[in-house]
């Protein structure tokens, strides 16, 4: 009777330690040591048709392939799960992801995630999230990334204000935004606004609200108000409603700097500037850390021009033959000021 129940206790402490052994992590660095890797992407909003949030998906899917394909197996999959419109409902969307427990990382990016992340992870300590596009310090499970949206603004201001001057008749630029949020209201329009005034002083931004981040018709009609009061050169910066501002400076002879992505190519001829950021690569380099084992949870990193992260695209096509040299000329000056350090700007 005793060898029975001694060899069952034996069982018992071996699966125990292999069930530890297996599904723990190395606490200071975060590897996942089990065979199975699932990553949760939460989007706070729909992808289809924002910058941001598309590239976000692609760089997540392109790490996990990678590392598959390293591997020779699936060893990681990914669940991209999209938190819809309406906000307020994003908390609870986030806890019950959470609560699944079936995530070893979940990836989001937006400025308003550090605080929902920060209130869910009271009641879920040992989730591990990584934030894009978003800053919070200090929680031992979250690392976040985001972009010196200073610089990227500027060099929108900058190429929407040459534009203005060669071609417009009022010292004004336009930005349409799906709503205020503090990035956009003290680092993008306080940047864009710096980056027109350092053309001239005079400058200054209309600037409107859509109120969400899809209703494009809102945005046309916008659009169409600012270009009647004299505003000839537009930022767009409203996920799904982008399209309403695209097409109305299109109808009316006026001009878009995109953001966020390469957008030269989505009307040629009224996209007259692309100030991105490399969110895609982004999320694929810090995924990929997360997987190696070497992502510093705690800790918020900042990235911009000197870091390859935010960039004005200069070299498409579309953009030489749709902006004259001496126009790009001088815009390609101001970036080498800010690559060689002549001119910073901190977020
Ligand atoms: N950007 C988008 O492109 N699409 C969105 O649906 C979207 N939703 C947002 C919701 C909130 C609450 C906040 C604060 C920002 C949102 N953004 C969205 C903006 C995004 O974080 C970023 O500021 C812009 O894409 C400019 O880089």
């Amino acid at each position: 009777m005793k060898r029975p129940l001694f060899g069952m206790l034996i069982l018992g402490a071996v699966f125990f330690a292999a069930a530890l052994f297996f599904s723990c992590r190395n606490e200071a660095s975060g590897k996942i040591q089990d065979t199975d890797h699932k990553i949760g992407v939460f989007v706070p909003g729909v992808t289809s048709g924002s910058p941001i949030y598309e590239m976000l998906a692609r760089g997540v899917l392109a790490a996990a392939e990678r590392y598959n394909t390293d591997a020779g197996s699936e060893r990681v999959t990914v669940t991209i799960i999209e938190g819809g419109y309406n906000q307020a409902e994003w908390e609870n969307k986030l806890t019950a992801m959470t609560a699944s427990g079936s995530y070893d990382l979940i990836v989001s990016s937006n400025p308003s995630l550090p605080d929902i992340v920060s209130r869910v992870s009271v009641h879920f300590p040992q989730q591990y999230f990584l934030i894009l596009d978003g800053e919070l310090r200090g929680n031992p499970r979250v690392y976040t990334l985001r972009y010196n949206q200073r610089e990227q603004a500027y060099m929108a201001g900058y190429i929407a204000a040459l534009e203005t001057e060669a071609n417009g008749t009022v010292k004004k630029i336009g930005l349409v935004a799906a709503q205020e949020y503090p990035v956009m209201n003290n680092i993008i329009l306080p940047g864009f606004l710096e980056g027109a005034r350092a053309v001239h002083p005079a400058y200054e931004v209309d600037f409107r609200i859509v109120g969400n981040w899809y209703d494009a018709a809102k945005a046309a009609e916008l659009a169409s108000d600012m270009i009647r009061g004299g505003v000839r050169v537009l930022l767009c910066i409203a996920g799904g409603a982008n399209e309403g501002v695209v097409n109305t400076a299109g109808q009316r002879d006026a001009k878009v700097v995109w953001f966020d992505t390469n957008g030269y190519n989505i009307k040629p001829g009224t996209v007259i500037g692309s100030s991105v950021l490399y969110q895609d690569l982004a999320a694929y380099n810090q995924v990929s850390r997360f997987l190696s084992g070497t992502l510093p949870f705690g800790i918020a990193e900042t990235f911009g021009v000197n870091d390859n992260y935010v960039d004005f695209v200069q070299d498409d096509p579309v953009y030489f033959e749709t902006v004259p040299g001496e126009l790009r000329k001088k815009q390609a000056a101001m970036i080498e000021k800010i690559r060689s350090g002549e001119l910073t700007l901190q977020p």
